[in-house]
């Protein structure tokens, strides 16, 4: 199952200590204690991998590397590594308890795959005895100790992002089509619920979510359950497909926008395409009656077909299209 709502505690790197030490040469013997390394600070940063928090299961504690300690003749220590946590685009991180200056009082969202915000900074590396050097102290035996880095427990809870989401009853070709039109590689078979978890593709400037199959019920847990209406609730577009071979396929986008509206009624506010999926297996007779009984409730709907090229252009135009508004 998709790890969805994890707590981890990070701590970011300790900064190293400054060093008290002198010059080795006789005429000089000043002070040349380098400064401490800073420590390593904790990024999350965001990927197409949904299953993503699934390594924070068992991995909870997180650690960036301390700033190394000064060194002589004014060598600083080197900082210490910074950490970066891959987390699923739509992650939203929260600050379990305390404030602090990176975080403001704010959720941290990751809302686009690269994108990368710090959420533990590492500790200041403390000074080297050269640094407190004075007319009046030529020879100073001071130093500091470095900063402790931030430390926070955190939950990171994926609320999914995407520009569109895919829907529609079981086996219709939702996660075909997905691979089809991206690099995604959501299992495929000739029965339903095939698909267990959502699976984003990325179609140039879009993210695409293939979400598993809904039915009958679903809004009250039957099927795969509402697990996944949740992040149906984030997609911005829905693109609903109804299988061309059905035996009713106005029942069939009728179910699934019953199960949308007893969730949440918003739901069905969102702009939507419709789509006749597996066009090629009905003749182009039967897709004219399809497409006339959805003209009776105003709907326009598109035929597509994984083995028909035409189709997948027509398909790919639509999403152009999306992109340019999304560019707007
Ligand atoms: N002829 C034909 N078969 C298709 C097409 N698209 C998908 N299929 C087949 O339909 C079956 C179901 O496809 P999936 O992509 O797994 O369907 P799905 O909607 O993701 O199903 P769930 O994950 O169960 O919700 C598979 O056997 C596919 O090979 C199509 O355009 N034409
Ligand atoms: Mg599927």
């Amino acid at each position: 199952m998709i790890v969805d709502d994890v707590k981890i505690n990070v701590f970011a790197g300790h900064g190293g200590r400054g060093l008290v030490t002198f010059s080795k040469t006789k005429m000089t013997q000043g002070p040349t204690g380098g400064n401490g390394g800073i420590g390593g600070s904790i990024f999350i940063e965001g990927v197409s991998d949904l299953g993503a928090l699934r390594q924070f299961r068992f991995k909870k504690e997180l650690r960036a590397d301390d700033g190394q300690n000064g060194k002589s003749q004014l060598n600083d220590g080197h900082d210490g590594d910074d950490l970066t946590l891959y987390v699923p685009v739509g992650t939203v991180a929260h600050l379990v308890q305390t404030n602090s200056p990176v975080w403001g009082r704010r959720n941290i969202e990751i809302g686009k795959i690269g994108q990368r915000e710090i959420i533990a900074k590492g500790g200041k590396g403390g000074k080297g005895n050269f640094l407190f050097r004075s007319a009046t102290d030529t020879s100073p035996e001071k130093f500091e100790e470095g900063k402790p880095g931030e430390s926070f427990e955190i939950r990171l809870e994926l609320k999914m992002i995407a520009d569109v989401g895919f829907i529609g009853l079981p086996n219709v070709g939702k996660s075909s089509l997905l691979n089809e039109i991206t690099n995604a590689k959501s299992k495929v078979a000739n029965y339903p619920f095939t698909t267990l978890e959502p699976n984003l593709g990325i179609y140039f400037d879009l993210i695409l979510a293939d979400i598993p199959g809904l039915i009958e019920g679903a809004s009250e847990g039957k099927g795969l359950g509402i697990k996944f209406l949740r992040h149906i609730e984030r997609t911005k577009i829905l693109f609903h497909f109804v299988s061309a071979d059905s035996a009713n396929p106005i029942s069939d986008y009728k179910t699934v926008r019953t199960e949308l509206e007893i969730y949440n009624t918003l739901l069905l506010e969102k702009p939507e395409h419709i789509f006749i999926s597996k066009s090629d297996t009905v003749l182009e007779s039967v897709i004219k009656n399809i497409k006339a009984d959805f003209k009776k409730l105003n709907k326009e709907v598109t035929p597509i077909s994984i083995l028909d090229e035409t189709s997948l252009g027509d398909f790919k135009k639509i999403l152009n299209n999306l992109i340019t508004e999304k560019q707007a």
